[in-house]
């Protein structure tokens, strides 16, 4: 500058100092595009401004940087002629380009050259959860290891993961991964490699379990010896097992099978097939599930069921129209899985041809009589009465010859009582039971009722059970419906 004349200091103040030239642009001496070949980037020309912004990736050296421009009339940088692709300046801080036209105007810009923001190193997993079934996972920031437990029983064999992450990509085993896409095996743990932008990683360990469980049942239950099934009532947990007449129920061993974890009878872990119990009285078999819950099924288990056909009125006088039967129990009695059934004897095999379950009944206390009669029969008020679908109606009971009553357990699969009256019946077969039952205790049946006399065929003395059917009833004329013959 020292060495310019004095009149040109002044022209070059007055025409193109920055930021407000006091001579407008001149039209023929304009920058129409400013970029550099290295880095590959575009200026931006404001030609009102006179500026030139052009932004550089982070990193970029900007001292030497070459300018690719287009201009009309020639440019020039602190006087030095400038030749588009060629000539390099330093971009340190903003620069003047010149550009002057042959009628001696001129247009100056102000080239201004930014560093973009570096790269992003920012590589975090910031969400991580499972689809179907649907289990959000717990991210720690700090240690970068995720948990996911699904609900119990989820195959981890193949889950999609949904994520969200502040990285540019994510892989596992060098797999791309696509949140809510890509199917992975989460039985072992996962390495989820986050990577930022600016080539650093970060890894997440990802650990996948399912819930423990919650199912708590005994799915079945009965004797290894004697071998008897029992009934689960799953509704009020209680388990029935009807051993034979005179099982010793001191030291039994159960055959179970059971979802859960464990089973417990007194705090005793219980081995299906092995373990033996006391079942004079119930016992609590308690079942845990995998978490820890628990249920308690109370298993009752009974030598014989003391229920007996105390009495029958199968033939009045006249129209049959107030039949009954009559049980009397001789001890308490758990009446579930009890039905009384009626067997024909005038085919062979005898076959039933009715059936009065007394289940719904609950229970009988010892001494209890249970009258199962249609509406003309009366018994005492401490008397239990039922009257079947049907029984309003004559001509319930077949009158014989060779008939039978028979009380059956339908848990314990056996007879608990059976008569025969008027005849023998030694071959009969009902419902549920493969096998031919003999419905005649001993040797000879219950004597015939009568359809001259009024009375009924009962055990006298009352209640009598000799296991002989002729022996233990009598034709009485005295009718007793719930009350001692
Ligand atoms: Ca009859
Ligand atoms: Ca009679
Ligand atoms: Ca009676």
């Amino acid at each position: 500058m020292k060495s310019l004349p004095l009149f040109l200091v002044v022209l070059f103040l007055a025409a193109c100092v920055p930021p407000a030239p006091i001579a407008p642009p001149s039209a023929n001496a304009t920058l129409s595009s400013f970029s550099f070949a290295s880095p590959a980037v575009n200026g931006e020309i404001d030609q009102g401004a006179g500026t030139v912004h052009v932004e550089v990736p982070a990193g970029t050296d900007v001292t030497t940087l070459v300018a690719v421009f287009t201009a009309t009339g020639t440019v020039a940088v602190g006087g030095v002629a400038q030749v588009s692709g060629e000539t390099a300046n330093d971009f340190s801080s903003p620069v003047e380009y010149r550009a002057s036209a042959t009628d001696g105007s001129c247009t100056s810009y102000t080239v201004s050259v930014v560093k973009g923001a570096p790269p992003s190193a920012e590589k975090a997993l910031t969400s991580f959860a499972m689809t179907q079934p649907a289990a959000a996972g717990a991210v720690d920031q700090e240690t970068h290891a995720i948990h996911v437990t699904m609900p119990h029983g989820t195959d981890l064999t193949s889950l999609v993961a949904v994520f969200a992450t502040t990285g540019i990509r994510v892989t596992v085993d060098d797999t791309e991964q696509q949140s809510g896409i890509t199917v992975n095996d989460f039985t072992e743990a996962r390495a989820y490699v986050v990577y930022a932008a600016d080539g650093s990683s970060c890894a997440y360990t990802v650990v996948v379990d399912t819930a423990p469980g919650t199912d708590k049942t005994l799915t079945s239950f009965g004797l290894l010896a004697p071998a008897c099934a029992g009934l689960i009532d799953e509704e009020a947990r209680i388990i029935r097992v009807r051993a034979p007449d005179g099982t010793d129920l001191s030291s039994l061993v159960a055959v179970f099978s059971a979802t859960g974890a464990h089973v417990s009878v007194l705090g005793r872990e219980q081995t299906s097939g092995v373990t033996a119990n006391d079942f004079r009285a119930p016992l609590d078999y308690v079942v845990t599930a995998e978490d820890g819950s628990q249920v308690s099924y109370t298993v009752r288990v009974s030598a014989g069921v003391p229920l007996l056909i105390n009495e029958m009125d199968v033939d009045q006088v006249g129209t049959d129209n107030a039949e009954y039967v009559e049980l009397y129990a001789a001890g308490d009695v758990d009446l579930a899985g009890i039905a009384l059934v009626l067997i024909n004897g005038g085919v062979t095999p005898g076959a039933e041809y009715a059936r009065i379950d007394l289940g719904h009944l609950g229970t009988l206390a010892a001494g209890a009589y249970l009258v199962i009669a249609g509406p003309n029969v009366a018994v005492p008020a401490n008397a239990m009465k039922v009257t079947p679908a049907g029984w309003e109606s004559s001509n319930r009971i077949q009158n014989g010859p060779n008939d039978a009553l028979m009380v059956f357990d339908t848990i314990g699969d056996r007879i608990i009582d059976t008569v025969t009256y008027a005849g023998v019946l030694h071959r009969a077969l009902i419902a549920g039971h493969a096998a031919e039952l003999d419905a005649t205790e001993g040797s000879a049946g219950a004597p015939a009722d009568s359809n001259t006399l009024v009375g009924s065929i009962g055990r006298s003395p009352n209640a009598t059970d000799t296991g002989r059917n002729n022996a233990d009833f009598k034709f009485n004329p005295a009718l007793t419906p719930g009350g001692p013959n």
